[in-house]
């Protein structure tokens, strides 16, 4: 193994600003605002404060399929939230998530306004408010298990192995080589859940699937961290399958574009107010 560099923590430790490589304008060991600013508000019932990450990708997934299943009232505006810009520590953002991440739901279709944060807590809350993707019976017990596994497991994917694999100022073989074994053993364990069935939960596509597919999916397409070959993605024939399944969707192609501000000019549609957004403001048109 190659010798790291020499580090002693020392005994209690103190906030170096300079020392976060590329988020160091952002990463904080506090909580709440840093500054005053009020939310935008749209005319539909739910307005959504978010970004095209992962974790944002899966509410907006969710609510293209809900408006492609003719659910009216799941009709959305999409803000867009630049977290490199630190808009997560805005008062506004911080009253609707107090945890500063996005992505961050207000319900306003009822008469007292709903905040909703965590991504699994968003979709949950969709899932139960639209009666979709959300099964009955035995199948729901499945659908939760897996929804948890996958928001208990990101964090070792993004936060760990993404984050040294990619991001860290300096590549290091210890941390890289504990989040790759993890990372390979989570693979593994949605490829034989994937052998056993079409989608997470079983035979039908539910929010596990929608929760896990912008991590998992995208990770085994090479979109993300430019680790496909490092971690032989192709290997994962399950997920692989499962994942080109799901990106077939249309309602999954136009979430994928909503708070999305890299890629193509066309792939991008920075906020979405109208479902004619798709066609006529994306960045390549405006
Ligand atoms: N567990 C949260 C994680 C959300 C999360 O980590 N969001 C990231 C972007 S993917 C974020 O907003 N980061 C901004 C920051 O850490 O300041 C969820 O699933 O909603």
């Amino acid at each position: 193994m190659s010798t790291p560099p020499d580090y002693a923590p020392p005994k209690i430790w103190t906030w170096n600003k300079a020392n976060g490589g590329r988020f160091a304008n952002i990463n904080r060991p506090i909580a709440g605002p840093t500054h005053e600013k009020e939310l935008p508000v749209g005319r539909h019932p739910l307005q959504l404060y978010s970004l095209g990450t992962p974790n944002g990708v899966k509410v907006t997934v969710m609510l293209e399929e809900l408006l492609a299943l003719g659910h009216h009232g799941a009709e959305y505006d999409a803000w867009l939230i630049r977290i490199g810009e630190g808009h997560q520590f805005g008062s506004g953002f911080v009253d609707v998530n107090p945890n500063s991440k996005i992505p961050a739901l207000v319900d306003r279709s009822g008469p007292t306004p709903i905040r909703v944060f965590e991504s699994g807590a968003i979709l949950m809350h969709l899932a139960e408010k639209f009666g979709a993707y959300l099964p009955s019976g035995p199948a729901r017990a499945e659908c939760l298990s897996w929804l948890f596994w996958q928001m208990g497991s990101a964090p070792y994917l993004g936060g760990g192995f993404g984050h040294f694999y990619a991001y860290a100022p300096t590549k290091m073989e210890y941390p890289i080589d504990r989040f790759t074994m993890e990372v390979k053993r989570q693979l593994d364990v949605l490829d034989r859940r994937l052998g056993e069935s079409a989608y997470l939960a079983g035979d039908d596509y539910t929010i596990a699937d929608i929760a896990t597919w912008p991590w998992y999916g995208a990770l085994v397409k090479g979109w993300l961290y430019g680790a496909a070959e490092f971690l032989q993605v192709q290997e994962y024939r399950n997920v692989q399958r499962w994942a080109d399944a799901i990106f077939a969707r249309p309602a999954v192609q136009r979430g994928r574009m909503v708070n999305r501000v890299s890629g193509e000019p066309s792939s991008q549609l920075h906020e979405r107010h109208d479902a004619s957004d798709f066609d006529t403001r994306t960045q390549d048109k405006l």
